[in-house]
């Protein structure tokens, strides 16, 4: 297994997302490899912290392989076991998303570039998210027929006010000085430091206090400040335009607020799946009160259920394979979408 670099330097663990043609998209693969490493240096009492990073220069991570998934679907494709495919891949990825977010150790993210989807699911669970400026972060899926999954139903609603319901309906990409503010990173560091961060996390002396109040210490003596999020400064308009709880109240909103940012993220939302939209807003309500490893179970149920209709194909399609940016939804209106079709997104799969 090339595609995932794991050694054990001294006293960390490093893992090196290593797809770089694909931007490191997470495949099955990996997630088998990464699953039992991070299981091995929980367990050694030399390993004191893990540190993620990704290949390339480009991205940390654009996702989860999706268009794999999407023709182990068109095929009707299964593991050894007669699992389908679908179903391994995002019950593994979850999971792996789940041990990330119960970690014993620090674990940190270096996130230089592009992390999308799954590459939230590497870095958000992790203790320490370090961004550079470099950063283009965002949860697109809306854009292919799915729904902001990996943990997305229960981060994006505690990002500040309906910044995250804003993200995870629009697709919209956040920059470094955004990811401070909404609390997905807890440091910058300028690119060309991260070499030297990494460095300094396998040079410290790991016996001064405990070992995230170390990891701590270290990145803090290479943070910056990130300058002013754009984000922050659209956040009223954010909080007044997404606190309803049908897209077609926030669309109504959004054409009320009558101004050039609100067109733009209007026409935005209306070239988004219609069911994505209803089935994300769903999920994101109920993530509110949700804690992380309940989401994870519903956001599970949604995978199946998305990735067995034919948006996803169409998305897939036309965001990755033809490139022609210009999906056919299936409804293509909000209105042909019913509540009991968003209900049956959210039924129990049987396992
Ligand atoms: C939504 C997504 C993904 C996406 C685009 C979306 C995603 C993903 C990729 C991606 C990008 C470049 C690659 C690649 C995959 O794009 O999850 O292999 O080279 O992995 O609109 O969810």
């Amino acid at each position: 297994m090339t595609d995932v670099l794991l050694e054990t330097r001294g006293p960390l663990g490093l893992v090196t997302l290593n797809r770089p043609k694909a931007l490191n998209a997470l495949d099955l693969g990996m997630i088998r490899a990464l699953a039992p490493a991070l299981e091995d240096w929980a367990a050694r009492p030399e390993v004191r912290a893990v540190v993620v990073r990704g290949a390339g220069g480009r991205a940390f991570c654009a996702g989860g392989d999706v268009r794999a998934v999407a023709s182990a679907v068109a095929q009707d494709t299964r593991e050894p076991g007669g699992e389908p495919f679908a179903r391994a891949f995002f019950r593994e990825e979850y999971a792996l998303n789940q041990r990330i977010h119960h970690f014993p150790k620090p674990y940190v993210s270096l996130v230089d570039g592009i992390c999308m989807g799954g590459g939230l699911g590497l870095s958000r669970h992790g203790s320490h998210r370090v961004v550079t400026e470099r950063l283009v972060l965002a949860m697109p899926e809306t854009g292919i027929g799915l729904f902001p999954d990996v943990g997305g139903g229960w981060f994006l609603p505690r990002f500040p006010g309906e910044s995250g319901t804003y993200l995870g309906l629009t697709g919209e990409r956040a920059s470094a000085a955004d990811a401070v503010w909404l609390g997905y990173a807890t440091a910058h560091v300028p690119h060309e430091r991260l070499d030297a961060l990494g460095e300094a996390l396998g040079a410290a002396d790991w016996s001064q206090g405990t070992a995230h109040d170390v990891a701590t210490r270290v990145i803090d003596g290479f943070a910056t400040a990130p300058g002013a999020s754009a984000l922050r400064a659209r956040a009223a308009e954010i909080d007044r335009c997404f606190a309803g709880g049908r897209v077609e109240e926030i669309l109504a909103a959004l054409e009320a607020e009558g101004t050039p940012w609100a067109e733009a993220t209007r026409a935005t939302l209306g070239r988004m799946c219609p069911t994505s939209l209803k089935v994300t807003l769903r999920q994101l309500r109920l993530g509110r009160a949700l804690p992380y490893d309940a989401m994870k179970d519903v956001e599970f149920r949604l995978s199946q259920h998305c990735t067995a209709r034919p948006d996803f194909r169409e998305g897939i399609r036309a965001v990755l394979v033809d490139k022609d940016q210009k999906p056919r939804w299936s409804p293509s209106t909000l209105a042909e979408v019913s509540d009991a079709d968003v209900d049956a997104c959210f039924a129990p799969v049987s396992l």
